[in-house]
C-alpha cells in the first residue's frame, strides 16, 4: 500500500511543497505538490532526487558522538547530554553565563532558526550568532532604515523588474518571503504583462542569459551606481514630488549630499559609461511601476548597508513603494517570539556594531581568540557549517578549536563537526514536524512540514533534544514546549491557530490579501514614521546620516602581488556546503571551478581545464579553471570567480574561504568581504 504525505522541502528557503510516498514504512518517492500555493508543483533537482538519499544515507550520524582520545565514540543520548550539561554548568559556575554562544546557519527551516535558542536564554546568555552578517541582515538593516520594513517586489503588475546582485535562476531567491511560482515562470509572467527584466551583476551568470538587459558593473561598486542614480533622478526632477512631499523627511539634505555623486564620478568607479548610468536612472524613474530585488551579491561587500540604504532611497524617491507593481509591504503571519530571546540587555554592554541585530559572528571569533578571561568558551552550532562558510577559514578553525566545549547538531560529521567535542544527530526534514510562513499577494499563510516517518536510528527531532538537555541542567521551567509539535503550537498561536489546525489543514491562510498604499493611513516603522532620507538613528550610532561612498584604498604592494579581484559563486545544484555526498545531486558538478576571463587566462598560459593555484594574502587553493565563450559563467577582466561550498571531509576539495579575509568588514554590519579578495592565479 502506498501512503501519500503532504509536506515541504527543507533544503532551501523556497520550502517547496512536496508529496512523499511511503510504502512499508519506507519513503519511496518524492513528487512536487501541485496544490502548494507557493511552488505549485515545482521541485528542483536536489529537492526531487536528494531528499530520499539524505534520509537513508549510510554516513548519517546514527547516535550522539563523543570525542575521546581514540576519536569519536558512539554514546547514548543520556551520556551525551549529561556530558554537555556538566561541562556547561561547571563553566557557568566559574565564569558566568556569558561563556555560551549559540550559532545557526541560513534559516532554511524555522526549526533551524530556533533550535537551542531558548536554551541560550534560559542559561542566561545573549550571545546568539549566525551567518546573518553574510546573508541578508546587512541588506535588511540598510533598506529598513529607510522605510522601516523591506518591500517585496510585486512582479505580477510590474513594468520593470531589476535584479540587483542575485542569480535568481539558480537560487530561486527572487523574493524574501513571498509566494510566486518558481523563477523560470516569473520572467515569462513579467514579460507577458509588458514588463522588462534587468540584471545588475559583474558576472555573466546563468541569470544574465535570460534577462532583457544585463548591467555589468565592477565588483563592489553598486553604491556608486545607486548614488549617481539618485543624483540624476533629483537633478532632472524625475522623482515623485507628491510622495516625497507628503511621506518623507530629509529630502533637501539628500539633494545637497548627492550633488557630489555625478554620473561621471560613478563611471570611473563602476566601469559603466556616464550615459549608461543616466539612461538607467531615467528608465527606473519613468518606466513605472518598477521593482528592485536586492540579492545576496550585495552582501559580503564592505559597503553593503550603505548600498542598500541608497537602494531604499531610490525606491522611495520614485514612489515605487507599496503600490501595485512596485516594492510592497506584505503582511506577515503573527508568530510568537521565544520567551528568552528578549532577555533584558545589559545597559553597560557596548555592542561593537550597535545597529546590527544579532551578536556578529566575526566579533565572537575575535573574542574567542582574545584569550581574555571573559570570552566565549562553549558553543552550540545548529544547522550551520561555520568552519567552511565564514571568511578566513584558518582563523575560524583556530577559534573553534580554542573552545572548551563545541557541540554540533547536524546529520553528518562535517568540517565543523570534526572539531566538536560532541555531535548530536538531528532528525531530517522528513522525520520531524516543522512549519514555515509565506507571504503572498493573496495573504500570508503557514505550511506544515509533516513528519513522514519516525526518526531513523537514534536521531532525535531538535526541540526534543534541546528540552532533554535543558532538563539535564534544571532549566526546563523556561520551556513552553517539550518537542517540535508543542513548539509549533506555541509559535503559531498569535495567528489564532494551533498545531492541530495546521496538522489537519496543512496550509492555513492567516491574513487578508495585500492592501496597497498603507502609508496613507499608517505610520511607517521608522523612528519618524516617514521615509527617512536622513537618519538620526545612524547619526546617533556614529555613522553617516546619509549613505556615503568610502574610497577603498589600494595597497600597492598587495595589488602588485595579487592583481586579480576574486569573488565567489554558489553553484545552483547545491545549497551551500550541503549535498556533495549525495551522488544523485553531486554528479551534476562534482568539482569546484575557478572561472576566468579568456585574456587573464591567456596571459598566464591557462586553458580551459588547466589545474591552477589561486593565491590570496590569506592562503592558497588548487582547482580546475573554466574559461571561454561556451561556459555558463563569464568572469570579468581582472576578475576570477571561485565556486563556494566545498571542503567537507567527504569531498576533500578546495574551500574558497581559505582565500577570504575576516578583518575587512562593513563598519555597520560587520559583514566580511567574502565576495571580494585580491588574488593571483598560476598554472600548476
Ligand atoms: N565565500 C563565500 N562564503 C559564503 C557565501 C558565499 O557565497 N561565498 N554564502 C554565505 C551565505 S549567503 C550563507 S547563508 C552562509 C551559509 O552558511 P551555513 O548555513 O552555515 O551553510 P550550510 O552549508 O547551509 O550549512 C548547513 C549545515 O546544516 C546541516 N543541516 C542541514 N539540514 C539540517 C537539519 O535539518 N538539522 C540540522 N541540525 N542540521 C542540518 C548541513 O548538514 C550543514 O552542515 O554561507 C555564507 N558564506
Ligand atoms: N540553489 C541554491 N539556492 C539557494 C542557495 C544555494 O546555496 N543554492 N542559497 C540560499 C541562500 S542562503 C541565499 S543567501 C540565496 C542567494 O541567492 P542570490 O541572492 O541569488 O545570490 P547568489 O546566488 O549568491 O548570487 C549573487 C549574484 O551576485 C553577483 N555579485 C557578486 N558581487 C557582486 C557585486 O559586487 N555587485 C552585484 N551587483 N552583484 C554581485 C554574483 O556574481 C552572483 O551572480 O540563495 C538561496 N537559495
Ligand atoms: S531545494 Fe529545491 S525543491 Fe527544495 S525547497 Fe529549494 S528549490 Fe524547492
Ligand atoms: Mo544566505
Amino acid at each position: 500500500m502506498t501512503e501519500n504525505f503532504r509536506t515541504i522541502c527543507s533544503f532551501c528557503h523556497a520550502s517547496c511543497g512536496m508529496i512523499a510516498q511511503v510504502e512499508a514504512g519506507k519513503i519511496v518517492r518524492i513528487k512536487g505538490d501541485p496544490d502548494n500555493p507557493s511552488s505549485r508543483g515545482y521541485l528542483c533537482k536536489r529537492g526531487m532526487e536528494g531528499n530520499i538519499p539524505l534520509v537513508y544515507h549510510p554516513d548519517r550520524i546514527k547516535t550522539p558522538l563523543l570525542r575521546t582520545k581514540k576519536g569519536f565514540q558512539e554514546v547514548s543520548w543520556d551520556e551525551a547530554l549529561g556530558f554537555a550539561a556538566d561541562k556547561l554548568l561547571s563553566l557557568r559556575n566559574k565564569y558566568g553565563p556569558k561563556i555560551l554562544v549559540r550559532a545557526s546557519g541560513a534559516p532554511y527551516t524555522y526549526e533551524g532558526r530556533d533550535a537551542f535558542l531558548q536554551l541560550l536564554g534560559a542559561f542566561g546568555s545573549t550571545l546568539n550568532t549566525s551567518v546573518g552578517h553574510l546573508c541578508s541582515r546587512p541588506r535588511q538593516l540598510g533598506i529598513s532604515s529607510v522605510f522601516g520594513d523591506i518591500g517585496e517586489p510585486d512582479y505580477t503588475h510590474t513594468k520593470l523588474a531589476i535584479f540587483w546582485g542575485a542569480n535568481v535562476v539558480e537560487t530561486n531567491r527572487y523574493t524574501r518571503h513571498s509566494s510566486t511560482p518558481n523563477f523560470s515562470k516569473t520572467i515569462p509572467m513579467i514579460r507577458a504583462g509588458g514588463g522588462k527584466v534587468v540584471l545588475i551583476d559583474p558576472i555573466r551568470s546563468e541569470t544574465a542569459a535570460l534577462v532583457d538587459e544585463w548591467v555589468p558593473l565592477r565588483l563592489g561598486t553598486d553604491l556608486a551606481l545607486a548614488l549617481a542614480m539618485i543624483h540624476v533622478i533629483i537633478g532632472e526632477e524625475l522623482y515623485d514630488w507628491e510622495f516625497v512631499q507628503n511621506y518623507t523627511i530629509g529630502f533637501e539634505d539628500l539633494k545637497k549630499h548627492t550633488f557630489q555623486y555625478t554620473p561621471e564620478w560613478a563611471a570611473g568607479i563602476t566601469g559603466l559609461s556616464s550615459e549608461k548610468i543616466k539612461d538607467f536612472a531615467r528608465q527606473y524613474a519613468t518606466e513605472k511601476p518598477a521593482t528592485i530585488y536586492d540579492g545576496n551579491g550585495l552582501d559580503m561587500h564592505t559597503q553593503c548597508v550603505e548600498t542598500c540604504r541608497a537602494l531604499g532611497m531610490l525606491i522611495a524617491l520614485t514612489g515605487n513603494l507599496d503600490r501595485p507593481g512596485a516594492n510592497v509591504f506584505m503582511d506577515w503571519s503573527k508568530q510568537n517570539v521565544l520567551p528568552t530571546v528578549n532577555l533584558p540587555k545589559d545597559p553597560t554592554e557596548k555592542k561593537p556594531y550597535p545597529l546590527f541585530m544579532d551578536y556578529p559572528f566575526p566579533v565572537i571569533i575575535d573574542s574567542i581568540l582574545s584569550n581574555q578571561e571573559e570570552r566565549p568558551m562553549a558553543m552550540i552550532v545548529t544547522n550551520s557549517n561555520p568552519a567552511l562558510v565564514l571568511a578566513n577559514a584558518e582563523r575560524t578553525r583556530s577559534a573553534l578549536q580554542n573552545l572548551d566545549l563545541l557541540v554540533v547538531h547536524d546529520h553528518f560529521v562535517t568540517a565543523t563537526a570534526e572539531l566538536a567535542h560532541l555531535v548530536l544527530p538531528d532528525a531530517t526534514g522528513l522525520e520531524r514536524f516543522g512549519y514555515r510562513a509565506f507571504s503572498s499577494a493573496q495573504g500570508c499563510f503557514f505550511a506544515l512540514r509533516r513528519k513522514v516517518i519516525e526518526p531513523l536510528y537514534e536521531s532525535r527531532a531538535g526541540f526534543e533534544a534541546e528540552y532533554a538537555l535543558a532538563q539535564k541542567m534544571g532549566l526546563e521551567k523556561h520551556y513552553p514546549f517539550k518537542n517540535n509539535e508543542e513548539w509549533i503550537d506555541f509559535m503559531v498561536k498569535p495567528s489564532g491557530i494551533s498545531f492541530a489546525d495546521l496538522k489537519e489543514q496543512e496550509i492555513v491562510y492567516t491574513t487578508a490579501p495585500v492592501a496597497y498604499e498603507k502609508f496613507k493611513t499608517k505610520k511607517l516603522l521608522t523612528p519618524s514614521g516617514k521615509v527617512e532620507f536622513f537618519s538620526e538613528k545612524f547619526q546617533k550610532a556614529g555613522y553617516d546620516p546619509m549613505p556615503t561612498f568610502r574610497e577603498i584604498e589600494e595597497d600597492k604592494v598587495i595589488k602588485q602581488k595579487f592583481p586579480l579581484s576574486g569573488t565567489s559563486r554558489k553553484p545552483g545544484i547545491y545549497s551551500h556546503t550541503k549535498h556533495r555526498n549525495i551522488p544523485e545531486v553531486s554528479k551534476v558538478q562534482p568539482e569546484p571551478f575557478v572561472w576566468m576571463h579568456p585574456e587573464d587566462a591567456k596571459e598566464r598560459g591557462i586553458e580551459n581545464g588547466s589545474w591552477v593555484e589561486v593565491e590570496s594574502p590569506q592562503g592558497k587553493i588548487e582547482l580546475e579553471a573554466r574559461i571561454g565563450e561556451g561556459v555558463p559563467i563569464g568572469a570579468p577582466k581582472w576578475g576570477v570567480v571561485v565556486d563556494f561550498g566545498w571542503g567537507n571531509p567527504w569531498d576533500k576539495r578546495a574551500n574558497i574561504n581559505v582565500l577570504t579575509d575576516d578583518q575587512d568588514r562593513d563598519p555597520i554590519s560587520s559583514g566580511t568581504s567574502n565576495r571580494l579578495f585580491p588574488c593571483q592565479v598560476r598554472k600548476k
